[in-house]
């Protein structure tokens, strides 16, 4: 059976909403980040990303992880494009061409939209946005992302979602990515087809499930 090791306060949502999409069962093993806790190598300290036992696991000591069959992936995008190719469907690629599609969205979101976009969510997430330094940052970040974003949108205004015209594993690796700049309003307002997207995907129950679970964690 496969296993998701994280905690759905981390950038482990990304498998969990993908597996609500396809109603797939996995075994979760709750791993939370080291800096959650105060000593994370006390003894009786929950599983964590500098626990032993989990660097084992997945030396990269980062959240989330899969393992199936003695196959391990620490990369949340990568694990979600695994998931969806083993499950095939209509969240799957078709073919080779699609593969490509997806594999190009997900390193484009990874490197062009995540790190931008969680400088803004980080600023946001302390309350620092109106005050100045804060501001400074999130004003470079939001500029970073204007031409990620702006290519996004003209696609989006063109297809209606990221790879053959459906909703796919694809959405949800963006989608997840982009969400980090969602606290910027103006910055998405500028961009009306990806913010009609990225709604859209959060309206879907299965993120909404993952959502809620997040939310109670
Ligand atoms: N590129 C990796 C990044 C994974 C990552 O950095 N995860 C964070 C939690 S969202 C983490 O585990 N940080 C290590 C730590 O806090 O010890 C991915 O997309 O899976």
């Amino acid at each position: 059976m496969i296993t998701i090791y994280g905690a759905y306060k981390s950038r482990a949502t990304r498998a969990f909403w993908l597996l609500n999409e396809l109603g797939m069962e996995v075994r979760h093993v709750p791993v939370i980040q080291k800096n959650r806790l105060k000593d994370p190598l006390a003894p009786g300290a929950p599983l964590n990303t500098a626990s032993p036992e989990y660097l084992a696991i997945c030396p990269a000591g980062t959240i989330p992880c899969m393992v199936d069959d003695g196959l391990m992936l620490h990369e949340s995008l990568a694990i979600n494009l695994y998931l969806a190719r083993k499950a095939g469907g209509p969240l799957a690629p078709a073919d080779l061409a699609e593969e490509a599609l997806m594999m190009n969205g997900a390193l484009y979101a990874a490197t062009a939209v995540e790190a931008p976009a969680l400088e803004i969510s980080q600023i946001h997430g302390e309350g620092r946005q109106d005050d100045p330094a804060g501001q400074a940052i999130v004003a470079a970040a939001a500029q970073k992302l204007r031409r990620p974003f702006a290519v996004l949108d003209a696609h989006l205004a063109r297809e209606g979602h990221l790879v053959g015209g459906r909703f796919t594993v694809a959405d949800i690796n963006t989608a997840e990515c982009v969400r980090y700049a969602q606290s910027h309003a103006a910055l998405l307002a500028e961009f009306p087809a990806l913010k009609a997207w990225l709604e859209a995907c959060q309206a879907r129950p299965a993120f909404k499930a993952m959502w809620a679970a997040r939310m109670a964690e």
